[in-house]
């Protein structure tokens, strides 16, 4: 009797929810909990944690679940009437009995979610809609995660949306961003304030947290003491969030270790600016990309270019 685990398995995770263990050919695997269709979890084939998922993350309606991939829909922020983020990170999704047609060659594990208003929900925020949510782990360990909203409604509805990744890191003072320069932001520390990037590449020293517009669609986070870079490739999500609470926010924050600013970094896929507008009958599709490279960085010379250029 082989002890292989099965590339898909349905299991209980803390506080018994259920969750989805996904497994890559060569070891590497992802976690997904089906509150909040929260991907917890993404290991290299050396079984090495590549997600931050904070010690004090509270596994428990209606707190969302803190470090990850928690998903925002149908509001980024605090920017509308909805709470923080909006809703479905911190509802129950399903798995999808009725998924689109798997476009993923077979050595790909992948588990399709799904999401639908409740009546409550419909209290909030009143739109009917279909959101589909597939987690694939490729047989290198890439990650992708692709949305499909449906407007089932008799009405366009409009949204902002992001993959909030929390990218676990050696040292805050060890890293930097590739991929932003030059581009026109947004300040959530100065009221959305549009500043332009000054910067050849992102380093960090005090609270960041802004929403970069129209950016590539390839961005390289180096991590220099780890010697690797993570290359977040997204399509359909115009922007990019870049955010650390630093010391004094990351105390503020009761599910936040105080430290543990220094060890993640969120670089967020997202639709914000321009909100997203759906007729009746018509579906968005967007898809975020992970995948996570040996990086050697020697001063002057920007190796990891390559891999924005690749
Ligand atoms: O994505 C960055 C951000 O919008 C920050 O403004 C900060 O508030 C963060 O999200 C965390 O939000 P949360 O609601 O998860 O505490």
């Amino acid at each position: 009797m082989s002890d292989e685990k099965p590339p898909v398995e349905i299991c209980k995770g803390v506080n018994d929810l259920d969750k989805v263990v996904l497994r890559g050919l060569r070891g590497s695997s992802a976690e997904v909990y089906l509150y909040g269709c929260h991907v917890t979890s993404w290991k290299n084939n050396h079984d090495e944690e590549l997600l931050f998922l904070s010690s004090k993350a509270i596994f428990k309606p209606p707190k969302a679940i803190r470090g990850g991939i928690p998903i925002c829909f149908p509001q980024f922020g605090s920017h509308g009437n909805l709470e923080q983020h909006g809703f479905v990170r911190n509802r129950f999704w399903s798995i999808d009995s009725s998924p689109p047609p798997p476009t993923v060659s077979c050595n790909k594990a992948f588990v399709d979610l799904i999401f639908k208003p409740s009546e409550e929900d419909l209290k909030i925020w009143p739109y009917s809609y279909e959101f589909r949510l597939r987690i694939t782990i490729g047989p290198g360990g890439d990650l992708m995660l692709t949305s499909r909203i449906k407007n089932t409604d008799g009405r366009p509805f409009s949204f902002t949306f992001a993959y909030r990744t929390y990218f676990s890191i050696s040292d805050i003072s060890e890293v930097r961003i590739e991929g932003l320069e030059t581009l026109d932001y947004l300040d959530n520390l100065k009221s959305r304030e549009r500043f332009t990037e000054q910067c050849d590449a992102i380093t960090f020293e005090s609270e960041v947290d802004r929403i970069y517009l129209e950016t590539p669609t390839k961005i390289a986070i180096l991590d220099h003491e780890k010697k690797q870079t993570f290359v977040l490739r997204k399509d359909g999500l115009p922007d990019a969030v870049v955010w650390n609470p630093w010391e004094k926010k990351a105390k503020s924050m009761m599910d936040f270790g105080d430290d543990e600013y220094k060890h993640m970094l969120c670089v967020e896929a997202a639709a914000i600016e321009k909100a997203i507008t759906l007729k009746p009958g018509e579906e968005w599709k967007a898809r975020m990309y992970l995948s996570v490279v040996p990086s050697c960085y020697r001063s002057g010379q920007l190796a990891p270019l390559r891999v924005l250029q690749g």
